[in-house]
């Protein structure tokens, strides 16, 4: 090992957060996320595996953030971000989980281990910033992780509350830090500031915005928008529901995106709130999922979801590609997930190449740079743009000749300082599509008229091993429970537009089934019969229906 180890200080911090023997953790599609009162000491040992990284990166700062999400409050959750605001690296998952589930007394010996076959110099420096939502046992968890950071000597900043993509966004800030690649200031206010003044410009000259109706999900969303509010000023009026945040039990109770979306329904707190025409939107509890909607003429929920926004904002960013002139060296791409609904697969790869990957936003993330502008997002509301550096320069050294193309190119660039090309970021989300509708003219009904959604219906199934299911194609098909999947075909093939599929979910002790179908009794009885199908064949233990 080169450097020094402070091996009798991690042994005595260690002590202080024992593992318990019987946990098993996992460092799943968001990083480790269980009950939060039994999470000490994997957020000790993140504390320790996250400076290690640093030291591996060359003293570059990671991040690390306590969340868990959309999940219920009593849950929690740690992921790692990477130098450049994306998640962790897939290779160090596993490390991450091996050193999470090491006993106690083995501990030293598997971080020296790793140490040595990882090739990490230790006399590095160490460099991290981490943050936390408002779940209570957030507190403690973070003191956890500092007593990490401390053990091993590494230099910690704390950026408080906030949203995760804000967190994102400040590892990004302090990387580039004084390069040509420079992101932004590192603080909140940075975030803010380049963020307001980039919406300001793309709306400028348009007809004033009415107020948007934003459920906070009674978590960290709350009080960001807010301070998002008074930079954006009478540019964009918000008009802030569920944020209560001192309440035990609220967040993402009866509220939020994932309810929005798994409910098909709009918070019970927002009914004979919402006139007929007016868009409102919900954030999860970190703020990095967005799910718009409204309610139509004929008073019926229209849910406009991550599939929506890709298909609103693509079309928008391939239009502005060619009146810039650039659409001969600028390729733009869509990547969704085995969620995403038929029709929207349908429409977008009429137009434009489109990607599936299986669920997760490193995954998407990472397919997205493949492209020269490549959008992503999950159908439950997870997004961003991605602007590859080689199309960023292009769009700054562009020289246009037409007043046309040159508006068009001020857009282009102004959309880039809008959108948080860290992680899917559901404020800076909103902004951006508050811009297209401000472009288009377009009210929520003619957003949603583009293409009409298949009906569809996502259930959870509690099952007692959830790893007995294993996927290939993206996430489209069961291999194991062997012959489940051939029987799921089989069902599909009964109703018109039948599509169906099977997964573990990464995030929650359940397995989910997506079913889709023409008609939405179909969709239902789909999404039951397989549902059925898992519970049998698993030993299921109930099927939650949303409410
Ligand atoms: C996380 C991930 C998303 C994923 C979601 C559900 O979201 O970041 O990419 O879609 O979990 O994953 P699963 O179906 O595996 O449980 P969040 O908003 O909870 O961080």
């Amino acid at each position: 090992i080169r450097g020094h180890l402070p091996k009798e200080q991690i042994e005595a911090y260690s002590e202080l957060h024992p593992k318990a023997r019987h946990l098993l953790f996992s460092y799943g599609t968001a990083g480790f996320r269980t009950l939060g009162v039994v999470l000490d000491s994997v957020l000790f040992r993140v504390g320790i595996l996250a400076a290690l990284r640093s030291k591996k990166l060359d003293g570059k700062t990671i991040g690390v953030m306590i969340t868990a999400s959309h999940n219920p409050e009593d849950d929690n959750g740690v992921k790692l971000v990477d130098p450049r605001g994306e998640m962790l690296e897939v290779a160090w998952e596993q490390h991450a989980s091996t050193l999470a589930n090491a006993p106690n007394e083995e501990f030293l010996d598997a971080l020296e281990n790793f140490i040595r076959t990882t090739r990490i110099d230790l006399s590095k420096p160490a460099r991290v910033v981490y943050a936390r939502d408002t779940r209570p046992t957030g507190e403690s968890l973070v003191k956890a992780l500092e007593d990490g950071l401390k053990a091993i000597g590494a230099e910690g900043r704390d950026a408080g509350i906030t949203t995760t993509p804000i967190l994102h966004y400040l590892v990004k800030a302090i990387n580039t830090k004084g390069t040509k690649e420079e992101y932004g200031e590192d603080s909140e206010d940075g975030y803010f500031q380049k963020m307001s003044e980039a919406f300001r410009k793309l709306v400028s000259g348009r007809p004033r915005i009415q107020p948007l109706i934003i459920d906070c999900a009674n978590g960290v969303g709350a009080p960001i928008a807010k301070k998002l509010s008074q930079y954006l000023g009478e540019t964009l009026p918000f008009a802030l529901y569920n944020a209560d945040t001192a309440t035990p039990g609220a967040l993402n109770n009866n509220c939020g995106a994932d309810y929005v979306k798994t409910t098909q329904r709009p918070p019970p707190s927002l009914i004979g709130v919402l006139q007929q025409g007016q868009r409102a939107c919900s954030l999860d509890g970190d703020a990095d999922r967005l799910m718009y909607y409204f309610i139509d003429e004929r008073g019926y929920f229209t849910l406009l979801d991550g599939d929506k926004i890709a298909t609103l904002v693509a079309a928008f960013i391939v239009d502005l590609v060619k009146l810039a002139g650039l659409a001969e060296s600028i390729k733009v791409g869509v990547v969704q997930t085995a969620y995403a609904n038929g029709s929207s697969t349908k429409y977008l790869s009429e137009r434009l190449p489109v990607r599936c990957v299986p669920t997760g936003v490193k995954h998407l993330h990472h397919a997205a740079e493949q492209f020269n502008v490549g959008v992503y997002f999950e159908a439950n509301g997870h997004g961003t743009v991605l602007f590859s550096p080689s199309t960023l320069e292009k769009l700054e050294t562009h020289e246009p000749s037409t007043p046309a193309q040159s508006t068009a190119l001020k857009h282009l660039n102004n959309l880039t300082q809008l959108i948080n090309q860290t992680v899917g970021d559901a404020l800076s989300d909103v902004l951006l599509v508050e811009v297209v509708l401000a472009h288009k003219a377009y009210s929520a009904i003619e957003w949603n008229s583009l293409y009409s959604d298949l009906p569809n219906r996502l259930v959870k199934v509690h099952v007692p091993n959830r790893n007995a299911f294993k996927t290939e194609d993206a996430e489209r098909r069961l291999v194991t429970p062997y012959g489940l999947q051939a029987k799921i075909d089989d069902l599909c093939k009964r109703y018109d537009g039948g599509r169906s599929f099977v997964r573990p979910s990464g995030t929650e002790d359940v397995v989910r089934v997506y079913a889709e179908a023409v008609l939405r009794s179909q969709a239902d009885e789909l999404a039951y019969r397989v549902a059925g199908m898992v519970y049998d064949e698993a030993g299921g233990e109930a099927i939650r229906r949303p409410k």
